[in-house]
C-alpha cells in the first residue's frame, strides 16, 4: 500500500474524532487549515505526521446532498431508506473523485459533517466498489467500531486500565472479553448466545450489505438468489447450533400481531458519548411505526401484512405485476434472463431500483427489520435509540433476528416448492463413482473437534482513549481444529473429466432425537465446500483443506495488519488476483459447534458435470480465492450454473432408480453422490491449533 492509499485508509480509524486527530501507526493527523475546518483543533500531544488537505471550493455543503439529514452521534440504518439515500448522495461524491489522493481530501473535508457510521460506510462501499482502488483491503469493523462488538463496560474498564498505566508504557492493555454474553442461563436463548454474539459472524454480516447494497445502483449477477441464499444458509447454521446445546430449531415470526417471546439488552452503545441501543422487553408487540426523528414515513402493520399478501399471490400464481400492470413469470428455468428466485428476492428485500413494483410489493424485509428494531418505541415517546436489529453489523445479536430471517425463508421456500423437482438428469452423473469419502482431522478420522481460540483486535484504532498505548481486546470464540476432507472417486468415462466437487453438511438427528426424512433434513444443510477437480480415468484421490473453503474467508484484517503490509500487499501478482477479499463466512465458524458426547453429522458428497455447471467468465473478471459461494466474484457471474443450495433447494423426486426417495440417503443410491457419518465433538477448552 503505499502512502496515499494509507493516508485514506487512516480516516476510518477513530470514527468519532475530530479529522484533526492523529491516528495510526504513524499518527497521521489531516489539517484542513487552510480549508476552514468546522472547529477549531483539538490540542495534542507528540508529534504528528500532518497531512495537508489544500482548500477545496469546489466543496461545499450541497456537494453532501442528503447525506447531512442522518444525525451524527446517532444510528445509520441500511434497512430504512432515508439513510440509503443519504448513503447513495455521498457514495457518489466519494465515487467521482479522480483518483486516490483526491478521495483522500473529499472524505477529509466530508469526514466530520456526515453521521460516522454513514461516512464509514460510504468510504468502505467505494473501496469494495470502485476498479481503480481493488488493491486496497479494509480493516475488519471490529476496529473501526468496538462498540459495535463489545459492551461498554469492557470498554470503560479499558480506560481506566489506561488511566491507571504509566504515561511511558510500552505494552499493550489488554481487555478479555468472553465468554460473557448478553444474557444469563435463565432464558433458554442464552445457549446459543457465543455464536449469535460472535464478532465474526456480525462482521461478516456487516460486509455482505456493504458488497450486496441495495438501493445504490448495484446490480450483481444474482443478487436477489444470494440475498436468498445466504441468508437461508447462516439460518441452517443457527438451526445446527440449536441442535448441538439441545434447543429445537427455529421458529419464523410470522403473526405480527403476537408478542415476540424473547427479548434483547444488547449491552451496546451506538457511540461513543454511552447512548444505548434500544432494549426489547419479553413479549413486546411489533406496533405501526409512528417516529419523526428517522427521516422515516410512517408506516402500519396492516401495510406490511398486504405486502406479504401480495408477495405469496405472486409466489402461487406464478408471476409478479410490474408497474406497467404487465405479467412478469417466475420461473427458474430461464436461459437468459433474470431467475424468478432474483426477481423475488429484489422485491422481498427489497431494492427499490430492481423491485419490479416497488410501489406494489413495498420494502417488506427491510421495514420489518425497522418495526422490530422500534417495538420498544414505536411512536418516540421515551426518546429511545432504534434497537440492534436496525444496523446489519448487530442485527445477528437478536434471537428476533433469525425467527424473522426463518420467516423470509419461508416466503422463498414456498417459491422453491412451486418449482419440479430436479429430473435424473440434473441429480446424477453416468461413469462417475464416488466410492468413499471422510476426513482426517490430525490422527483421527471422521471426527472434528470444536472448542475456543481468542483473537486480539486494536480497540484503540476506533476509540480514542487518548493515550500512546496499544488498548488490545482479546474476544474468546468458538472455533474448530483445521482439517481435510478425502474422495476417493473412480472415474470410468474413459476420458479425463472435469467436475465440481459440493459438500455438505447437516445433523443427523431431528430435535427428537430420531433420523430424518429428506423434506424435514433439507433446510439443515450447509454448504461446506465447493470447487472444480479434473478427474483422470480411473481412480482419483481427492484431497482439500478445511481452510480452502469456497464460504469462508480466511483474511480478516486488522489495521496494523494492513499497515504492516502484511498478506495485503497488492505488489505481486498473485495479490492483484485475490481482490475482493474480505467477503466471506468467518473461516471458525466453518464447524458447528457439536456435543461434549460427539453429535452425529451427514457429510453429503456430490459429484456434478461442470461442462453443466461452468459460467464463461471474461479474462479481465477478478475473483477472490475465498467466500466466492457466499459472496460471488465482484466483477463477474456467479461461478456455477445450478441455482444456489442445489440439490437441495427444491423438492426432491419422488423415485429414485426405480424406489422411492424419502431420505437423503435415497439419493446417494446414485453412483455420483455419497453420504457419509461424522461426529463433532465440542472439548469446551481453548484448542491448541
Ligand atoms: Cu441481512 Cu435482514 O438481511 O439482515
Amino acid at each position: 500500500m503505499n502512502q496515499t492509499e494509507r493516508n485514506l485508509l487512516m480516516l476510518l480509524e477513530k470514527p468519532y474524532e475530530d479529522v484533526s486527530r492523529p491516528r495510526g501507526r504513524d499518527r497521521v493527523g489531516y489539517d484542513l487549515t487552510t480549508a476552514k475546518p468546522l472547529r477549531v483543533t483539538t490540542r495534542v500531544s507528540g508529534p504528528v505526521n500532518w497531512v495537508t488537505v489544500p482548500e477545496r471550493p469546489d466543496l461545499t455543503v450541497q456537494s453532501l446532498g442528503r447525506a447531512t439529514t442522518i444525525r451524527k452521534g446517532g444510528v445509520f440504518s441500511f434497512f430504512v431508506q432515508q439513510h440509503r439515500r443519504a448513503a447513495r448522495d455521498l457514495c457518489q461524491l466519494f465515487m467521482k473523485s479522480k483518483d486516490a489522493e483526491d478521495l483522500m481530501q473529499i472524505a477529509a473535508w466530508c469526514k466530520d459533517r456526515v453521521n460516522e457510521g454513514l461516512f464509514n460506510y460510504a468510504f468502505c462501499f467505494t473501496i469494495v466498489h470502485r476498479k481503480d482502488l481493488r488493491s486496497m483491503r479494509l480493516p475488519t469493523v471490529v476496529e473501526m467500531f468496538p462498540n459495535k462488538f463489545v459492551p461498554m463496560e469492557a470498554l470503560t474498564k479499558a480506560q481506566v486500565e489506561v488511566n491507571r498505566a504509566p504515561l511511558d508504557q510500552k505494552e499493550p492493555v489488554i481487555i478479555d472479553h468472553g465468554p460473557d454474553f448478553a444474557t444469563t442461563t435463565i432464558k433458554a436463548e442464552h445457549r446459543v448466545s457465543y455464536w449469535r454474539e460472535d464478532y465474526g459472524l456480525n462482521s461478516h454480516h456487516w460486509h455482505w450489505h456493504l458488497v450486496f447494497p441495495i438501493d445504490m445502483g448495484v446490480n450483481r449477477d444474482r443478487k436477489g438468489e444470494l440475498f436468498f441464499f445466504m441468508h437461508s444458509q447462516m439460518l441452517a447454521r443457527y438451526d445446527m447450533e440449536r441442535l448441538s446445546v439441545g434447543l429445537n430449531r427455529v421458529v419464523k415470526y410470522d403473526n405480527w400481531r403476537a408478542p415476540i417471546d424473547d427479548g434483547y439488552f444488547s449491552k451496546l452503545t451506538v457511540n461513543n458519548s454511552g447512548r444505548a441501543w434500544g432494549t426489547r422487553q419479553d413479549d413486546t408487540v411489533m406496533q405501526d411505526f409512528r417516529r419523526n426523528d428517522f427521516g422515516l414515513d410512517f408506516f402500519t402493520v396492516a401495510e406490511m401484512e398486504q405486502w406479504r399478501s401480495r408477495l405469496l399471490d405472486a409466489i402461487h400464481q406464478g408471476f409478479m405485476v410490474n408497474r406497467e400492470g404487465n405479467r412478469v413469470p417466475l420461473s427458474d428455468d430461464v436461459t437468459s434472463g433474470k431467475r424468478g428466485i432474483d426477481i423475488l428476492g429484489d422485491a422481498f428485500e427489497a431494492d427499490a431500483d430492481l423491485s419490479v413494483n416497488s410501489q406494489f410489493y413495498g420494502d417488506l424485509h427491510n421495514l420489518l427489520h425497522v418495526a422490530i428494531s422500534f417495538s420498544h418505541d414505536p411512536d418516540f415517546a421515551h426518546k429511545e435509540e432504534v434497537g440492534v436489529m436496525g444496523e446489519s453489523a448487530t442485527a445477528m445479536r437478536d434471537p428476533v433476528f433469525y425467527r424473522l430471517h426463518r420467516f423470509v425463508d419461508d416466503v422463498f421456500q414456498q417459491y422453491k416448492l412451486t418449482l419440479p423437482p430436479y429430473s435424473m438428469d440434473d441429480l446424477s452423473l453416468p461413469g462417475v463413482v464416488v466410492e468413499r469419502a471422510g476426513i482426517r482431522q490430525g490422527d483421527q478420522t471422521d471426527i472434528l473437534v470444536t472448542g475456543w481460540s481468542n483473537r486480539e483486535f486494536e480497540a484503540s484504532r476506533g476509540i480514542d482513549f487518548a493515550a500512546e498505548m496499544s488498548v488490545l481486546l482479546r474476544l474468546q470464540h468458538i472455533d474448530h481444529l483445521p482439517f481435510n476432507y478425502h474422495i476417493m472417486v473412480n472415474n470410468q468415462t474413459g476420458a479425463d473429466k472435469q467436475v465440481t466437487v459440493r459438500i455438505f453438511l447437516a445433523p443427523r438427528k431431528n430435535e427428537r432425537g430420531d433420523d430424518m426424512s429428506f423434506m424435514d433434513q433439507r433446510l439443515l444443510w450447509a454448504e461446506m465446500d465447493k470447487f472444480t477437480v479434473s478427474l483422470k480415468s480411473g481412480s482419483n484421490h481427492i484431497e482439500r483443506m478445511s481452510k480452502d473453503s469456497s464460504i469462508t474467508n480466511p483474511n480478516e484484517f486488522t489495521f496494523r495488519d494492513l499497515e504492516q503490509g502484511r498478506s495485503s500487499d497488492p505488489g505481486t501478482p498473485e495479490n492483484a488476483e485475490f481482490d475482493f477479499c474480505g467477503c466471506g463466512w468467518p473461516q471458525h465458524l466453518l464447524v458447528p459447534r457439536g456435543k461434549p458426547e460427539g453429535m452425529a453429522y451427514q457429510l453429503f458428497v456430490m459429484i456434478t458435470d461442470f461442462e453443466k455447471d461452468k459460467v464463461e467468465q471474461t479474462a479481465s473478471d477478478r475473483r477472490c480465492a475465498n467466500g466466492v459461494s457466499f459472496c460471488g466474484i465482484l466483477d463477474g457471474k456467479y461461478p456455477d450454473k445450478r441455482p444456489m443450495g442445489f440439490p437441495f433447494d427444491r423438492r426432491p423426486p419422488p423415485r429414485v432408480m426405480d424406489s422411492e426417495l424419502t431420505k437423503v440417503a435415497d439419493l446417494a443410491r446414485l453412483d455420483n453422490i455419497l453420504l457419509h457419518n461424522i461426529t463433532v465433538r465440542f472439548t469446551d477448552e481453548i484448542l491448541q491449533k
